[in-house]
């Protein structure tokens, strides 16, 4: 069983109820259950400033599930929110990434862990420090109290 965590983010089509709902997909995986889930943080978009504020949240999960078999499952649950691909930096239904995986550091064409933004993203950095502490430890990276 592994320690991970999951970045859940919104701000289309009712962003609230997309992370919501999220939240239920993933605890009803097979082999996956929630253990928290950080309050939900009202942000300001990064990137392009014309799109709408995001809902943003953090869920600390337990799984037997390999990484690449997370993304996959994280993979089906955004499809069935209708997420589509086409914008870069553009809103979106929902936004479901792996931030981190017990203390792996994995880097492949498709998933790379620790999630390479996770320190510079404050709508991302901010949950993750309420589901864990100031002693936190990011792989890699250190002390989640110097990007804070
Ligand atoms: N900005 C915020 N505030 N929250 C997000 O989840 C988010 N996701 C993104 C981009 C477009 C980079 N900006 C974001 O993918």
């Amino acid at each position: 069983m592994e320690t991970a965590f999951i970045s859940l983010g919104s701000n289309l089509n009712h962003p609230i109820k997309q992370i919501l709902e999220a939240y239920n997909q993933i605890n009803e995986l097979d082999n996956i259950t929630v253990s928290k889930l950080s309050s939900l943080y009202k942000t300001k978009p990064v990137g392009p400033q014309n799109q709408n504020d995001f809902i943003n949240a953090v869920a600390t999960i337990k799984t037997k599930l390999t990484p690449i078999d997370l993304l996959y499952a994280l993979q089906r649950i955004e499809t069935k929110h209708k997420r589509k691909r086409s914008i870069k930096w553009g809103p979106r239904s929902l936004d479901l990434d792996i931030l981190l995986f017990g203390k792996l550091t994995l880097n492949t064409r498709d998933l790379t862990i620790p999630h390479p933004e996770l320190v510079k993203r404050e709508f991302v950095l901010i949950p993750l420090l309420e589901v864990t502490n100031q002693d936190f430890t990011i792989t890699k990276y250190g002390k989640i109290s110097k990007y804070i």
